[in-house]
């Protein structure tokens, strides 16, 4: 009798705390479809994406341990594809906590530990660090250049 077990998100730009979270997901089944969060909701969800939501969901269909991706447009979809996938086990990360208990009637629902330290919100931020340009940099790099004007006068 085959364990399916099924999670949504957005898994936008890729990272080690998506991937912890399937890997785990594949501990309690033996097959995971996961619902990746299209542009639109995204929106509806207040989520800004870096990543359009095909190549996400490309992403996540390439890894060797998820089985099938489908598209998750709307909030008020998670019963209905439980029913249409004859799921036995809905998981989700534990900042979700208590969210999804309504489904509890209809398959087993695990919240698991996120991965401290990593967050898509964090790696936004380290990108802007690491790509702007401060002022001292700034000043720095003009006293070079008047220092290179005054040697070459
Ligand atoms: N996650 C994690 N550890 C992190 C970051 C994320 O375990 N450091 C988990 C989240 O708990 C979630 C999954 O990775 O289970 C995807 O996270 P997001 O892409 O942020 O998805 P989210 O916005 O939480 O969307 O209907 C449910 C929503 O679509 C969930």
């Amino acid at each position: 009798m085959s364990e399916t077990v099924i999670t949504y998100g957005t898994f936008d730009m890729f990272h080690i705390g998506h991937l912890n979270l399937l890997r785990r997901l594949e501990a309690l089944g033996d097959r995971l479809i996961v619902a990746v969060s299209t542009d639109e909701f995204n929106a509806a969800k207040g989520k800004r994406t870096m990543i359009p939501f095909e190549q996400r969901a490309e992403i996540v269909r390439s890894i060797r341990f998820v089985d099938e991706v489908i598209p998750e447009a709307s909030w008020d979809q998670k019963l209905d594809d439980v029913k249409r996938h004859s799921v036995n086990t809905f998981a989700i990360g534990d900042d979700w906590k208590g969210r999804f208990d309504f489904l509890a009637p209809h398959c087993k629902v695990v919240y698991l530990p996120r991965t401290d330290g990593v967050s898509t919100t964090e790696l936004k931020r380290s990108l802007n660090r690491f790509c702007s340009v401060s002022r001292e940099d700034v000043l720095r790099a003009f006293d070079v250049l008047e220092q290179l004007r005054r040697d070459f006068a």
